[in-house]
């Protein structure tokens, strides 16, 4: 499908976009409920009550590489990356994407039980950035079930893809340690903010189930806290040019 104007603009200059609503309900239903049963099987939910005692010592960032793991690929999640989907992130791309070879990766956070904070986040992104002000490739990112702000999911800083081609020799991470006060005081980037001429924002991939967000993977993205009480559920795999 072919994202309209307006969409293609949003995600060209941000490096993001929310598609709210985009996945049909019964198919991301069966994807919960396949995941809800892996759990029930792996006694990581028992009477339907989450139990963390196999992944709580482990720093709240790897528990969910860990329930990944454990977990692992499930069909009903796979099939959500449809070649629509696909699609859709070539039409933004401007590029033909490959699809990967392996299974989607499931992201999965138990309730923290800790206050909801910006510090000590791990943004980071999953490829260098290309040297020229390019697309290299699409991370789909599924929310399979409801998600409230501050309720663990990945957030993004939109805009950030910009700020790898403002200055030579530097990426987004050199320009935001240097020109701004971003580590210093990160809640300020919950609103806009203009960095090198660029607007740069925080930006939680919180919905509900069916939404995706879309986003160019030069975009500095970090797990987050799930202060809330219900589990995180979201599925992504990563589009290469
Ligand atoms: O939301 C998360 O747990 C982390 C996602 C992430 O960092 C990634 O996909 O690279």
């Amino acid at each position: 499908m072919k994202p309209n104007a307006e969409d293609a603009d949003i995600f060209a200059r941000s490096g993001l976009l929310p598609m709210r609503g985009w996945l049909p309900r019964k198919p991301t239903a069966l994807a919960k409920d396949a995941i809800l049963n892996e759990l029930t099987r792996l006694k990581l939910r028992v009477n339907g009550k989450f139990v963390s005692s196999k992944i709580q010592d482990l720093p709240i960032f790897q528990q969910t590489g860990r329930m990944g793991q454990m977990v692992g690929g499930l069909d009903e999640v796979d099939r959500l990356f449809t070649d629509e989907l696909l699609e859709t992130m070539e039409s933004l791309a401007g590029a033909n994407l490959k699809r990967p070879s392996t299974h989607a990766q499931i992201l999965l956070s138990f309730p923290h039980k800790v206050e909801w904070s910006l510090d000590q986040l791990n943004w980071h992104l999953d490829l260098a950035p290309p040297k020229t002000d390019f697309i290299p490739g699409v991370q789909a990112f599924l929310l399979l079930d409801d998600l409230q702000p501050q309720g663990g999911s990945t957030l993004a800083l939109a805009g950030s893809n910009k700020l790898h081609h403002v200055q030579t020799g530097k990426n987004a991470h050199d320009i935001l340690r240097g020109a701004s006060d971003f580590q210093k005081n990160p809640e300020k980037f919950l609103k806009p903010q203009l960095i090198e001429g660029h607007q740069v924002q925080i930006v939680e991939m919180s919905g509900r189930a069916g939404d995706v967000f879309l986003m160019d993977l030069r975009v500095l993205h970090t797990p987050s806290v799930n202060a809330r009480k219900n589990l995180r559920m979201m599925a992504t795999h990563r589009f290469l040019r």
